[in-house]
């Protein structure tokens, strides 16, 4: 099995679905101010157009190609993806929930603006993703029908059984000490299910078949895990500066994480072993995986 690794690879295909995905977005941005009027729109843009890793950008489009998609409109489907994680983002920053002044190497959107009006941009991130999906199918010139299995996607993944139920599971769970199977299942929840969903995606805009869409599925599932436990990690190592967000924030919460559980390095193992065995899914559906590979190893070994 190739090995997950090609940080230059990894590194290419992230800064082209930056600039891509950025563009799309400073677009959308300008057009939403034109929508919602005044200081909302203005902190709408605010939170929409921002400058992230867009990792989950990359795998929708990596996944498309990898499955056979060529079409460049595909950076307008990896752009619904990030304004669902732009709108978990604002959400998650609030006082009612990680309380956080910092965020992508700014100020959070509720620190910028206020909290009602944070609360009222993510809520309208949602429909915004929902208007940019549907551009994005038509960009893509996919039927309806795909644009609805899309859309079940990306909106099942942001909600209870997915992003929404995982956060919600973490909030609860703040100052108990989880179980493994019950951190597993934060972590796929608030976190694996929109990376997930980010190949899924890739694989119904290149119309693949269902047998591809699984092992793309499978593959999202295992580096959605493997992209919070190193996410654990670099809460647990890294400083502020490094991560554009405030670090050391889980041990100063009382959050269950993997460090806590297993401990940094064997965290570190962990993510990598499921970074290994996303790749196999790929292989064993006949999924060329070179570059989907870079990308499940730049997950696991990355340093903001
Ligand atoms: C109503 C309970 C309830 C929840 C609302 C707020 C929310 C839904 C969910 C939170 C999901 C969340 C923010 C999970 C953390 C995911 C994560 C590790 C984000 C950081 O991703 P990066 O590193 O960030 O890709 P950039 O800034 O690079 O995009």
């Amino acid at each position: 099995m190739r090995e997950p690794g090609g940080r230059a690879e990894a590194l290419f295909l992230l800064q082209e679905a930056r600039e891509r995905v950025d563009e799309l977005l400073r677009a959308w941005s300008e057009r939403v101010r034109t929508i919602v009027p005044g200081r909302t729109g203005e902190a709408l843009a605010y939170a929409l157009n921002t400058p992230g890793k867009r990792v989950r950008a990359a795998l929708v489009m990596t996944s498309f190609r990898s499955v056979g998609g060529v079409s460049p409109a595909i950076a307008a489907v990896a752009a619904a993806v990030e304004t669902v994680h732009a709108y978990s983002l604002v959400h998650d920053d609030l006082p009612c929930m990680d309380n956080d002044d910092l965020r992508r190497g700014r100020p959070t959107t509720h620190r910028a603006f206020d909290v009602p009006t944070a609360t009222r941009v993510g809520f309208l991130l949602v429909p915004v993703a929902g208007m940019v999906l549907a551009q994005a199918a038509r960009d893509l010139a996919l039927p309806e029908e795909d644009l609805g299995r899309m859309a079940s996607e990306l909106f099942a993944a942001g909600g209870i059984e997915g992003m929404v139920g995982g956060q919600w599971l973490d909030l609860e769970a703040e100052g108990r000490a989880l179980g493994r199977d019950e951190l597993v299942a934060v972590h796929r929840g608030k976190t694996g299910a929109l990376i997930r969903a980010a190949c899924v995606l890739g694989g119904l805009a290149a119309q693949a078949p269902s047998p591809a869409r699984q092992a793309l599925g499978a593959y999202g599932r295992d580096v959605g895990l493997a992209f919070q436990i190193a996410d654990d990690v670099l809460d647990a190592t890294s400083t502020s500066e490094q991560l554009g967000k405030s670090a050391g924030k889980d041990a100063a919460s009382r959050k269950s994480t993997y460090v806590g559980v297993l401990g940094v390095e064997s965290a570190r193992v962990e993510a990598a072993a499921l970074a290994q065995q996303a790749v196999g899914h790929l292989e064993a559906a006949g999924i060329p995986s070179g570059a989907l590979a870079s990308l499940a190893g730049y997950i696991v070994t990355r340093q903001s």
